[in-house]
């Protein structure tokens, strides 16, 4: 039995929990971290040393990271579609995945943590600005390649770029802020909405 270690309300866990879903997996989930179990506790960094979720045990194996987890977890079960075998494809599903990890995941944070979940840690005007805007310029990028090459982020399929770029989306789409309007990221929203994998993990009451 595959056993995931992370609170659900944690982006990166949800990202698991969505691609799971997705490949119609079963799974046993422990709550770790803010607000449940303190991932210091020496158990939990002898399977991830830097004590933040998720983490899977699938058999004897341990995985954190969650994307190397959505990676190892298509794989394993022969998904192609979400991570194609081909060469310059799964380059693709790479390059924006990246783009997710180093980028577009990083700009909403401060935003997020100040505006929706009002974390008096992160209280500073001048941070939060700057990270919407941030959040912005990269929606701004997202929004000129989809309206091209949709409806998915590499074209006709959606691949495990879209459970990155698709969690961000959502952070995006229910940040209280004004936002510039981009139609074709709306469209792609409501198109990862219509996903039943998506929706139970993604949804504006548990944000
Ligand atoms: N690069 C890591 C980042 C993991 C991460 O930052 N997780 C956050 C939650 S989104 C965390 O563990 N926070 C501390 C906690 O919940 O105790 C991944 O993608 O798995």
């Amino acid at each position: 039995m595959l056993t995931i270690l992370g609170r659900a309300n944690s982006i990166n866990v949800r990202k698991v929990l969505w691609l799971c879903g997705e490949l119609g997996l079963e799974y046993e989930r422990e709550d770790w971290g803010q607000g449940f179990r303190d991932t210091s506790d020496p158990d939990y960094l002898a399977l991830n040393p830097n004590g933040l979720v998720p983490v899977i045990r699938d058999g004897d194996f341990v995985l954190w990271e969650s994307d190397a987890i959505v990676r190892y977890l298509a794989q394993k079960h022969g998904r192609d579609d979400l991570y194609p075998a081909g060469l310059e494809e799964r380059a693709l599903v790479e390059q924006w995945m990246n783009w997710y990890g180093t980028g577009f995941g990083q700009s909403f944070r401060y935003a997020f943590h100040a505006l929706i979940r009002k974390n008096p840690a992160f209280a500073d005007q001048a941070k939060i600005e700057e990270s919407l805007r941030a959040c912005a310029a990269r929606v701004a990028t997202l929004e000129a390649h989809l309206a091209r090459n949709g409806p998915y982020v590499v074209g006709q399929d959606f691949t495990l770029a879209d459970i990155l770029i698709g969690a961000g989306v959502n952070r995006w789409m229910h940040m209280p802020a004004d936002k510039p309007p981009c139609s074709a990221v709306a469209a792609y929203y409501e198109r990862l909405s219509e996903r039943p994998a998506y929706r139970e993990w993604f949804n504006s009451a548990n944000a």
